[in-house]
């Protein structure tokens, strides 16, 4: 007798000496544990419909809102001080024909004070735009760095690898920078990020991802999640690459 038909035999046995009831019931609880598990990933997968524009304050979330929603920038926007939230069809794809899909699109203000309240959209985010001002890159990548570290290192976006897409807003500028010397200049402060977070106090890295590889110098590649960059002008409406990004994320 092979060991395999052993092994089965005395499981049998095993079985068999086990009152009815208690193997119905645990054949039961592991059934519905299976199923719920199973629609709440297919449920959660399928039904986000929210991708969320976060950023530093200026970088130009609200006039790509408007740009997306109504095809126009609504100038004269101020510093937000609560977030926009509306689930509309993107303008753009207004005149198509065939079903129409809605799509939930917040702007979350980028003044420090309102920036928590990224936390509960992420839960049912399928996606974040994080928008940069090519302008004023400079003098503001630093802040921009260590707003964009907090997102890539939430626990709720490595595990559910929440795609981001780093927009290099105002790009109608001819003095704006490429999108290439702001993806790299923001790696280069991310590096430097992680090797002065890590030794601060070890209670904080509990919830935090630990990222890159480490003795590798910082690069988007080594997240878990999809990190791409992109440009736009949400102003004069070149925001065909947001558009993508949105629709490939939210499926009609
Ligand atoms: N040149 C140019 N300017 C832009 C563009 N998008 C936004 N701006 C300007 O940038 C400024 C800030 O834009 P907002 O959309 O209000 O910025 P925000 O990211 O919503 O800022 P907070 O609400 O403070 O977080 C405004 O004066 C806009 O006119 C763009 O594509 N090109
Ligand atoms: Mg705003």
């Amino acid at each position: 007798m092979s060991a395999m038909e052993q092994w089965r035999q005395q499981i049998e046995e095993w079985v068999r000496q086990q009152p009815i009831e208690q193997l119905y019931v645990a054949v039961a609880v592991l059934v519905f544990t299976l199923t719920f598990f199973g629609l709440f990933r297919i449920l959660r997968r399928s039904k986000s419909k929210t991708v969320l524009l976060a950023g530093l304050s200026g970088s130009g979330k609200t006039v790509l809102f408007y740009q997306l929603r109504d095809g126009s920038p609504h100038l004269g926007a101020v510093t937000s001080m609560e977030p926009n939230d509306g689930t509309f069809v993107l303008h753009f794809e207004l005149e198509k024909k065939g079903k129409l899909n809605p799509v939930r699109l917040v702007d979350v203000p980028g003044h420090s004070q309102l920036r928590p309240k990224l936390d509960e959209f992420l839960l049912h985010a399928a996606g974040v735009i994080f928008v940069v001002d090519s302008l004023e890159f400079l003098p503001n990548c630093r802040a921009a760095a260590e707003y964009l570290y907090d997102i890539l290192t939430k626990m709720t976006v490595v595990k559910q690898r929440i795609p981001i897409l780093i927009l290099c807003n105002k790009a109608d500028k001819v003095t704006a920078h490429s999108k290439e010397f702001i993806r790299k200049q923001l790696e280069k402060e991310i590096d430097k990020l992680r090797a002065s977070r890590s030794v601060i106090s070890t209670a904080d890295l509990a919830s935090e991802y630990k990222l890159g590889v480490p003795g590798e110098a910082f690069n988007f590649s080594h997240c878990r999640n999809m990190v791409t960059v992109a440009e736009a002008s949400g102003l004069t409406g070149e925001i065909s690459q947001v558009e993508q990004f949105i629709r490939e994320l939210v499926k009609p």
